[in-house]
């Protein structure tokens, strides 16, 4: 048995070395963060500081291995209790541990990309992020700094004469946010201009950074950090490859170079379909929503249904997406002002289908409330694994503090369970694949997709386990759903 502070790093480097570690059963690091996740410095100095009050000077001269050991080993004496009083010995050592590992062998791998490609995206970018710009200064004929709010606002709010509606200390804002509102209000074409040159400019520096990433394998390494979200989930850095934009083209784009490596047929991409509902069903316990997913209908149709009042067959695009937005805004504490916002509606109308929704889902209704209730006495929500996530800003004094606690607290049990069982499913994918002597391997995690690099031959093998243990890694009220895609890039793989 052993303690190892970062166990993913320390893996990571031995797995380079073709040499493994085996036998983690603690690690400081982990264990912190289950006791602690919004805390933003993890590293071993401020950690020992913290409980051992020993503090490491920049110049001290005692440095080295033996220290991080000695700190490590006191560290874990006093953190491991707090994961035993909290309750959550088992998320560490069924979720966290085991995860671990299989992150650090996915990090090694690596996947392939076609640098010649991404270079030419970027090249395609950078001149029309150009063009664009141009376009820009045509319309207000001059050549400004478009990244400049200062700028900015002398061109809109002075030159342009256009009325904010949003007023910061320094005049009017002009984040993305609130260019866009006042494109909607305005329709100004050198507002569309300016959002597409932010958009452009973001994208061209995304492909920047990940050809920066590649390495000399001509693969790129992304670092998981286990420590990055309060709610369980991963995040992703060096290069950052959770945040690349789903539907958008140039999203696409970036998705396509991609590809699977030499030795390698194709990549499979697997997909956890609507499991933020799934839990929500599963936790709320709401008849209603049970039933939609045992039938096997089209979730948002079904209840569509319902909140109208009419037969699924009568349910309209427009019917459908407003119950989802619904929907998937009660997993993220939308407000009714939120919700008339995003479609668009009065607040009066928001509030009306608020209310005919939980008329119909009274479940979800209880369970939200009954959230926020617990987390206010308790101090902290709970996954359905047990996994916690403290807050404190509840009962703040503050209106906007209470209202982010709010949602945050409503979020944190379903996202949080969404995360605990994707770390549940790779570990035991993991498994079964060495167990079933696969060649094929699992190179990426974003949040509900997985993504697989596949060796000639072993295809259907492959797809079946993948399949059947990410539906069958844990019993849940509703059945889960995972979407299989199959190409030889990210992108044609996916669905
Ligand atoms: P679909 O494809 O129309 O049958 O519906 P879904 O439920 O499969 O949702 P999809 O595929 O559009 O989006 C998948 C993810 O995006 C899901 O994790 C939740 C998120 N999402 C979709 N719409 C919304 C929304 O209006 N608000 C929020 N917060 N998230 C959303
Ligand atoms: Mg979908």
């Amino acid at each position: 048995p052993k303690v190892v502070f970062d166990s993913k790093t320390v893996e990571l480097r031995l797995l380079s070395k073709e040499l493994s570690l085996g036998g983690a059963v603690g690690d400081p690091l982990l264990e912190r963060y289950l006791t602690d996740p919004v805390r933003r410095d993890y590293s071993l100095n401020k950690l020992a500081e913290d409980f051992t009050g020993f503090v490491v000077s920049e110049n001290s001269s005692v440095t080295g291995v033996a220290l991080d050991a000695w700190m490590t080993s006191h560290l874990h004496s006093k953190v491991s209790e707090f994961v035993e009083n909290t309750q959550q010995g088992r998320v560490l050592s069924e979720i966290e541990l085991p995860s671990s590992h299989v992150l650090a062998k996915m990090e090694l791998a690596g996947i392939l990309v076609n640098s010649t490609k991404l270079k030419e995206l970027f090249a395609e970018l950078a001149s029309r992020a150009e063009q664009v710009a141009a376009n820009c200064y045509e319309i207000i004929g001059k050549e400004i700094n478009l990244n400049s709010p200062k700028q900015l606002q002398t061109v809109l709010f002075d030159d342009l004469g256009l009325t904010g509606t949003k007023s910061v200390k320094t005049g009017f804002s002009t984040n993305a946010e609130a260019l866009t509102t006042l494109f909607e209000q305005t329709g100004h074409p050198f507002l569309e201009m300016l959002l597409e040159h932010r958009e452009v400019t973001k994208m061209r520096q995304m492909v920047e950074i990940i050809l920066k990433g590649v390495a000399e394998d001509g693969r790129v390494h992304t670092s998981y950090v286990q420590t990055g979200t309060s709610t369980g989930r991963l995040s992703s850095e060096n290069p950052n490859l959770q945040n690349i934009p789903i539907k958008s083209p140039i999203g696409k784009e970036i998705r396509d170079c991609f590809t699977a490596g030499v030795g390698f047929e194709t990549l499979l991409t697997a997909d956890y379909s609507q499991i933020e509902m799934r839990i929500m069903a599963q936790l709320s316990g709401d008849e209603g929503l049970i039933q939609a997913f045992k039938d096997g209908e089209d979730l948002h149709r079904f209840v569509g249904a319902r909140v109208f009042g009419v037969e699924p067959a009568e349910v309209t695009p427009a019917m459908r997406s407003k119950v989802k937005a619904m929907s998937y805004g009660l997993v993220y504490g939308l407000s009714e002002y939120g919700l008339a916002k995003q479609l668009k509606i009065t607040n009066g109308e928001a509030k009306q289908l608020m209310s005919d929704y939980f008329y119909r889902f009274g479940g979800v209704r209880r369970y939200l409330a009954s959230v926020v209730d617990e987390a206010k006495t308790l101090g902290f929500t709970k996954t359905v694994y047990g996994r916690r996530r403290p807050f404190d800003d509840l009962n703040s004094k503050l209106f906007q503090v209470r209202e982010n606690a709010r949602r945050a607290a409503l979020n944190a049990p379903i996202q949080g369970t969404a995360a605990d069982i994707m770390k549940l499913a790779m570990t035991r994918i993991d498994q079964k694949m060495i167990e079933a002597n696969l060649k094929s391997r699992m190179l990426l995690q974003v949040h509900d997709e997985l993504v697989f690099e596949v060796v000639s031959g072993e295809l259907e093998a492959l797809k079946s386990l993948v399949i059947e243990n990410m539906r069958n890694v844990v019993e849940l009220s509703v059945p889960l759903d995972v979407h299989i895609g199959v190409g030889t890039s990210w992108e044609s793989a996916g669905h």
